[in-house]
């Protein structure tokens, strides 16, 4: 069984005119914002090291669809909760990435927008996929470039606060799964 909630952040964003939002590549993001006046509150988190991961909770298979230019780049995984208490994703963290936000995908009435996700709640022996057209980690304002084949790391941020940090391939533009 698949279970994640959106918090009010996303209602927020999907009531915002789909002209502000379009979906077009990734790259609107700028526009997008100074179109709406609207600019996410910097969340803070301590020293990923200063903390625990999540108990039973694993990430796999995380890789970064890199665009050029340092256009905004998309992260994706798998993550699993095999603790005996619920994980809640709440934020990433990504050196060289001064936003990052965690996206999700809409298509209600036939056009595609990102919507902003406040967290991702996981209950135990629950999995949920980042995966393209889906849920995704918004990477944005580079300050590094991405080279196809390379690893990253990204932190991702839960409840408590605990924290996970893991490696993520750079692949090509093109690369859909
Ligand atoms: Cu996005």
């Amino acid at each position: 069984m698949l279970k994640f909630a959106i918090g009010l952040g996303a209602l927020a964003w999907a009531l915002v005119p789909p002209s502000v939002l379009a979906h077009a590549g990734h790259a609107h993001h700028a526009a997008e914002e100074a179109a709406s006046g609207h600019h996410a509150p910097a969340r803070t988190f301590p020293p990923a090291d200063s903390v625990a991961a999540p108990a039973g909770l694993t990430v796999s298979d995380c890789w970064i669809r890199a665009l050029p230019n340092r256009l905004p780049a998309a992260a994706y995984f798998r993550m699993r909760n095999s603790g005996d208490q619920e994980a809640v994703l709440v934020g990433a963290e990504a050196p060289g990435f001064r936003k990052v936000m965690l996206h999700g995908h809409d298509e209600a009435g036939g056009m595609a927008r990102m919507v902003h996700v406040n967290e991702v709640k996981l209950a135990p022996g629950e999995a949920f996929a980042f995966a393209p057209r889906g849920h995704h980690v918004m990477l944005e304002q580079a300050e590094v470039d991405l080279e196809v084949g390379t690893l990253r790391p990204i932190t991702l941020w839960f409840e408590g606060p605990k924290a996970l940090t893991v490696q993520c391939e750079v692949k090509a533009p093109g690369t859909m799964k």
